[in-house]
């Protein structure tokens, strides 16, 4: 059995297009856009001899794959590594790489922690925080977008609202680097993203801990459902684990890639002053358009069809939501930022049974940052070129300089 990249090596599907690309070449994760439309352009899938596996870009069959979790399994890993045969970095995820019936039982647990009305009723608290530092950022007039304000605004609020003890934003932030990073072959960034391992792994470990946990927050909430007896101890500390690894840099890119959004399409940016009503549907369009999670596997386990395509089983499926969230059958001018567009289907959050559970919570706090900049500043402009910072899984900004202009 020969393996790559943690998988069994397939031979490519008949038909199927061979495409000799790298989905990790750094410079494709800084400006994916022309792979996108190639990934597209090929088929429904493309076989990547590098990786020895199928991706596909179109919406059709991107959202078909991401949607049917009886064929298209999450529990041998969303990466490139098939955690049948290779043991994972970590253990793994008991609500991201899982399948029902065990997900539905973590899944449950988690959807309720993290409810619209549990996302609602921190609307005032994430709102007070926005405007604190939106102000403080419009006093200085110019400042480091990513480093000021994305990477700020989560780890305050998000911390909190969990009831962590002890905050580290850099071990929080590099942590999601670490998680996200590790879906992707054993390349530079992998490499670079896994030798902070020793230093911030523990940390992680220990405060997913009851006792580092204040009496309230979405930690608390965890623990409440052990003591209910729906989980145990040790699943509780796991979901807590959960939320550090996947509710902080997506939270941090989305809204680094709003302000992105907002700065190089002024005009949009007025619409949404004149109409704060926009303000949820033109997030999405940043979901969109930026698509914040680039690109998450599945693992076929047993022989299928898509589109007329066989797939055995044991194949590594790259879903690259990013090209299927610009295809431009699905979405007309996909290339344009479009406030009044309403891209109810954008794959940025996933669709099924796996869909973010965090999404309430996610759109709460790009929301209230939103909000508190329409109504506070007047003009958003670039004064550098922003800069992206390559990952095997996010498409996020790595420095994007920026002035406010009161109104
Ligand atoms: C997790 C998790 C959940 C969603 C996304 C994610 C890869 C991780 O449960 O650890 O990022």
């Amino acid at each position: 059995m020969k393996m790559i990249e943690g998988h069994v090596a397939i031979e490519p599907p008949h038909g199927v297009p061979v495409w000799d690309v790298d989905p990790y070449d750094p410079e494709i994760l800084a400006d994916p856009d022309a792979y996108y439309a190639e990934l597209r352009s090929k088929g429904p899938f493309v076989y990547i001899p590098r990786y020895s596996i199928l991706a596909c870009g179109r919406h059709q069959e991107t959202q078909e794959v991401f949607s049917d979790w009886e064929r298209f399994v999450s529990s041998r890993g969303v990466g490139l590594q098939d955690f049948k045969l290779e043991t994972p970095w970590r253990p793994p995820s008991i609500i991201l790489e899982v399948d029902p019936p065990a997900h539905s039982r973590t899944r449950k647990v988690m959807a309720r922690v993290l409810s619209p009305k549990a996302a609602n009723a921190l609307r005032e608290q994430f709102r007070a925080a926005a405007d604190k530092l939106i102000d403080e950022l419009l006093e200085r007039g110019s400042f480091e977008a990513i480093a000021e304000l994305a990477e700020v605004y989560p780890t305050d609020v998000f911390p909190q609202a969990m009831g962590l003890k002890k905050v580290n934003r850099r071990y929080l932030i590099d942590y999601g680097a670490m998680v996200f990073n590790a879906l992707g072959p054993d390349n530079d960034l992998r490499r670079k993203a896994m030798a902070m391992g020793p230093q911030i792994v523990p940390w992680i470990t220990e405060q997913c801990k009851r006792e580092n946990l204040e009496q309230e927050g979405f930690g608390a909430e965890i623990y409440a459902a052990a003591d209910a007896g729906e989980i145990n101890e040790g699943e509780a500390g796991m979901l807590v684990r959960s939320l550090l690894s996947a509710g902080v840099d997506t939270t941090v890119t989305g809204i680094g890639s709003a302000l992105w959004c907002l700065a190089t399409n002024p005009q949009e940016y007025e619409k949404l002053k004149d109409n704060p009503k926009l303000l949820r549907p033109a997030f999405e369009e940043v979901l969109r358009f930026t698509s914040p999670v680039h690109s998450f596997c599945r693992t076929t386990d047993r022989d299928t069809q898509v589109s007329g395509v066989d797939i055995a089983a044991g194949t590594k499926i790259l879903c690259v939501l990013g090209a299927a969230n610009s295809d431009e059958t699905r979405w007309p001018h996909a290339e344009k930022f479009d406030v009044d567009r309403r891209p109810t289907g954008h794959l940025a959050m996933g669709s099924g049974i796996h869909g973010c559970v965090g999404q309430n919570l996610a759109r709460a706090e790009v929301g209230a940052v939103l909000a508190a900049i329409v109504q506070k500043v007047g003009k958003i402009e670039l004064t550098a070129p922003a800069r992206w910072r390559p990952n095997n899984a996010i498409h996020a900004l790595d420095s994007m300089p920026l002035s406010f202009t009161p109104h």
